[in-house]
């Protein structure tokens, strides 16, 4: 059967109207900016590229050599492009500029260049994701603030799984589509249209060991799970937690489930503990594209108005009747 590419897919998202020229260009770049860094991270302690890069991110969270390396490859990829106006990643305090020497496009890129890199040390799949959003300041540099828009105005969103195979899974809108790479031939091949994610799930994902910090609605919610048949559910739920919330949503994406992150004693002084503009608004747009949920618990993450580039947010995705349990918890709480 003769296979089809993300490219030709994307001509054809640009053929019915679904996407422009240009964004057609910024997600194919994104690609490929994503196979190199796939090359780098599968490479691991062949390339010397394990361990702690001896700095910090803005987060205070010591980075590993492939975080950095992940973050280059993006920005150097997307910068002469023509078709971004800047660039936010959670590995850079502000927002970066195109070098003045090259032309401005439409589109804002935020990402997560390596979530989930505490992992990398120990060979489990960590991810990139990605997400696009229109610039508002017209001919002028897109400051922070032209950033801070609403999850519900991103354009596209996606990630990159460096997994057992290397796959892309994206949303511009019209559902969510998986890709997988052809490493020898160097493309990504589309073998998962329109990913669906079922309203019920008996499999959820959160870190028990912070039960202790855990609200109330929250420990409700996970206690009925474990109670199992015999309890108010009245069904068993398996549990897994990969502890790299790209391995986790993709899981969710492929056969259903519920990943929180909810807000706890531990993390409420920092709003939470996921990013809002590179892990969470991305991620629930293509939840939501796949007919499943995003909550904080308490709102619809991709309705909050965020106030700085790097906040955090609890996050509550996956199947939509279960969600949809943990926000009624909340509720009568
Ligand atoms: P914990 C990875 O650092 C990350 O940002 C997400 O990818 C992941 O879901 C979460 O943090 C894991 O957090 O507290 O279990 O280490």
């Amino acid at each position: 059967m003769r296979r089809v590419t993300l490219t030709q897919f994307l001509i054809e998202q640009q053929r019915a109207g679904r996407i422009s020229p240009d964004l057609r260009l910024l997600i194919e770049v994104v690609a490929r900016a994503v196979k190199a860094i796939s090359v780098n991270v599968s490479k691991g302690a062949l390339a010397g590229v394990l361990g702690e890069a001896g700095t910090d991110n803005v987060q205070g969270e010591a980075q590993k050599k492939l975080d950095v390396i992940a973050n280059e490859i993006l920005l150097q990829a997307n910068e002469w492009g023509g078709h971004l106006a800047a660039m936010a990643s959670e590995e850079v305090e502000t927002v970066h500029q195109i070098p003045f020497d090259y032309p401005k496009g439409g589109f804002l890129l935020l990402f997560d260049p390596l979530d989930g890199s505490s992992n990398i040390d120990v060979n489990i799949s960590v991810g990139t994701i990605f997400s696009v959003l229109r610039n508002p300041a017209g001919g002028s540099e897109p400051t922070e603030a032209n950033f801070l828009q609403p999850g519900s105005e991103q354009v596209a969103a996606g990630y990159a799984v460096y997994g057992p195979s290397t796959q892309l899974v994206l949303t511009v809108g019209n559902g969510v589509h998986g890709f997988t790479l052809d490493r020898e031939m160097g493309s990504f091949v589309y073998t998962q249209p329109f990913m669906t994610i079922p309203v019920d799930t008996q499999e959820f994902a959160i870190n028990a060991s912070n039960a202790r910090f855990w609200e109330q609605p929250v420990k409700r919610y996970v206690d009925e799970m474990q109670a199992g048949k015999g309890g108010p559910l009245g069904k068993d739920y398996n549990m897994r937690w990969v502890a790299s919330m790209v391995a986790d949503v993709h899981r969710i994406l492929t056969r259903g489930g519920i990943f929180m992150y909810p807000m706890d004693e531990k993390c409420r002084a920092k709003g939470g503990k996921l990013r809002l503009m590179y892990e969470a608004n991305p991620m629930a747009m293509l939840v939501e594209q796949a007919g499943g949920a995003a909550s904080t618990g308490r709102e619809r993450i991709m309705d909050l108005k965020p106030t700085e580039l790097h906040q955090r947010v609890p996050v509550i995705l996956g199947s939509k009747n279960e969600v949809e349990r943990v926000v009624s918890y909340h509720l009568e709480a």
